[in-house]
């Protein structure tokens, strides 16, 4: 926690801040809420721009509503305008439009000459419930417009599938799946391998030329929606606070896991909720 001195705070100036663009979760397992859970875990002043409002419960989304295009560009806008931005992640961005909406306005801040930000795209498209979250014409504006501007891509197997139309069933088939991938958006790219079932979630970094695994225990048993959520804003979080990609990985990686291991769980009658703990 800041020492607080008269009611004011030391660390108001120096706190790093980092912007989600993601859907709201009313659950609170995934999306912005998720994201800005995580950012405060990690001692980050999280921002969010809102692009959809999700209904849903850990395994049963209900109805998704998207947010005007022109809302989701002032969103971004004025927070880039009057915070000192160091990171962003974008999550759930439901539609073509948006995709490009959020594409368009980081590229405009680029050609303004503004520092460049790092920038962590998490492809969603599907939830972990197996409902479909993205408009399938959507997958084509990320290919054309959002993947070319990304500092790290960060597909699960199913999104890496559906990106190079070709399924991947092994560990050396995530390697190459990482580079090609990585080639083509000219990204880095963390492909994460959880779905793999093993005793090991492992997960495989293409950067710089070269393939990095980083493993953790695979936690059975949990619904674990909004992990994948939880992961990229931890990265974006390490990287607003300066860590180098591996680093950020490294914690995230480490965050994510405890997050699970220590999750919560409500019982209804016979039926279960579980929630990821987001607190470090
Ligand atoms: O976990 C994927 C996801 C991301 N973003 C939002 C969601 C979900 C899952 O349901 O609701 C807003």
């Amino acid at each position: 926690m800041a020492k607080r001195r008269s009611g004011r705070s030391e660390r108001a100036g120096t706190i790093p801040v980092a912007l989600t663009i993601a859907g709201s979760d009313c659950s609170a397992g995934a999306g912005i809420q998720a994201d800005l859970k995580t950012f405060a875990a990690f001692g980050v002043y999280g921002l969010s721009a809102v692009t959809c409002v999700v209904a849903e419960v850990p395994r049963r989304v209900s109805r998704i509503e998207p947010v005007t295009t022109i809302m989701v560009r002032q969103q971004i806008e004025v927070l880039l305008k009057n915070f000192p931005v160091r990171a962003i992640k974008t999550g759930l961005l439901c539609s073509a439009g948006i995709v490009s909406s959020v594409a368009r306005t980081i590229r405009n801040l680029k050609k303004k000459g503004a520092r460049p930000i790092p920038l962590v795209v998490d492809p969603v498209m599907i939830a972990t419930s197996g409902d479909n979250l993205l408009e399938p014409g959507a997958v084509e504006s990320y290919k054309k417009e959002l993947f070319p501007l990304a500092t790290l891509i960060t597909p699960n197997l199913d999104e890496a599938a559906a990106l190079l139309k070709t399924a991947i069933k092994g560990r050396k088939q995530m390697d190459d799946a990482a580079k090609a991938l990585a080639k083509k958006y000219r990204a880095s790219i963390l492909l994460k391998g959880g779905h793999l079932r093993g005793d090991k979630a492992i997960d495989v970094l293409f950067h710089n030329g070269k393939c990095t695994e980083f493993p953790a225990p695979f936690v059975r048993d949990v619904q674990t929606h909004g992990t994948g959520c939880t992961y990229s804003a931890a990265i974006t979080a390490g990287l607003a606070s300066g860590l180098p990609l591996e680093q950020a990985i490294n914690h995230a990686k480490q965050f994510v896991t405890q997050s699970i291991a220590r999750h919560f769980r409500w019982k209804r009658g016979s039926r279960k909720i579980d929630a990821l703990n987001h607190s470090s």
